[in-house]
């Protein structure tokens, strides 16, 4: 990873960090576990690397630092819910997220489902704050955008095909659209997100969000690649999952090589789709080759 793209990530990352722990604050009384549980979902790590893609397609519009980091921060608290019930043992069962154990086990499973619910309410309470935008036609337009990204046409749409019985026969196709739903439709909310902020062109708005689909898919195959080349260490999470359960993946479809050229393919799409915006689109260019070389 560049020198730059590296400090550009941490720095985002702690500053969404401390913007979440501010929001999160800790109240006394029986009210206090679920946030205390939100925090363990929201504030244990992270590559933030979708509040990091809502900042820098911003930026590419000048708009103003908080407003950006509202959108970021909102996303990211979906994103946080998103990993919480996914984990649940009605869902994927998982003793370990981000290093950590999981919310439900360090907590229990009706306070895991409330801190998720909590932090999918809180999103939109932050995006119909005035900081986020003056004008409330472009807070609607945000809403609109990440409901419809986390929604049944987007995230929660993705996990129900993840959990129905036909999915492990799917084919390259299937394949695509689950992972686009499941795990591309709240990265394309990322920088759809900057485009909004920023009111961008036609042209710009469908540069960004075809840059999104892109390295959306890229990030699924790196993902898919992840699970049999990585350590459990790396990951913070179990390797080898997708083998041991059987599911039909990118790596299982293609190979190891044919997802690995997969995903270069992609990162080199993407990256062309941003030529319009010149060198201030720099960061989001190496961002798609971060997507597919990270190792956790
Ligand atoms: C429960 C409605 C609902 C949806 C869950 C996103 C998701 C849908 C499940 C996560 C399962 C999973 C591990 C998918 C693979 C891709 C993915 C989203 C990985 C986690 O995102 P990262 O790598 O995580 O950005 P960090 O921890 O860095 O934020």
């Amino acid at each position: 990873m560049s020198r730059t793209l590296e400090a550009a990530l941490a720095a985002t990352a702690d500053q969404v960090t401390r913007e979440l722990d501010r929001r999160l604050a800790t109240t006394a009384g029986p009210r206090g576990r679920v946030i205390e549980a939100m925090r363990h979902g929201a504030l244990n790590g992270g590559k933030r690397l979708r509040p990091f893609l809502v900042i820098e397609s911003a930026r590419l519009f000048d708009v103003p630092e908080q407003r950006a980091l509202n959108a970021a921060v909102a996303l990211e608290m979906v994103h946080c819910y998103s990993l919480i019930h996914d984990d649940l043992p009605a869902m994927d069962n998982a003793d370990l997220r981000r290093g950590k154990p999981t919310v439900h086990k360090a907590f229990d499973d009706a306070t895991a489902i409330l801190a998720g619910d909590g932090l999918l309410t809180e999103a939109f309470a932050v995006l119909a704050e005035p900081e986020t935008h003056p004008d409330p036609a472009v807070r609607i337009a945000l809403v609109a955008a990440l409901a419809q990204g986390a929604g049944p046409a987007g995230m929660v749409g993705g996990q129900m095909i993840d959990l129905s019985p036909e999915r492990n026969g799917l084919d390259l196709e299937g394949i695509k659209e689950l992972q686009a739903l499941k795990t591309g439709a709240l990265i394309e909310h990322a920088c759809v997100a900057g485009a909004i902020l920023g009111g961008a062109s036609p042209a710009q708005h469908q540069a960004l969000a075809g840059y999104a689909r892109d390295l959306g898919l890229a990030f699924q195959i790196a993902d898919d690649l992840l699970d049999v080349e990585g350590t459990t260490e790396q990951l913070g999470k179990p390797a080898g999952a997708d083998a041991g359960n059987d599911k039909a993946t990118f790596v299982k479809l293609l190979g190891v090589a044919g997802a690995r050229r997969q995903a270069e393919t992609l990162v080199a799409a993407a990256q062309q789709r941003l030529d319009s915006f010149k060198e201030r689109a720099d960061l989001l260019r190496q961002t798609a080759i971060f997507v597919v070389e990270r190792r956790s």
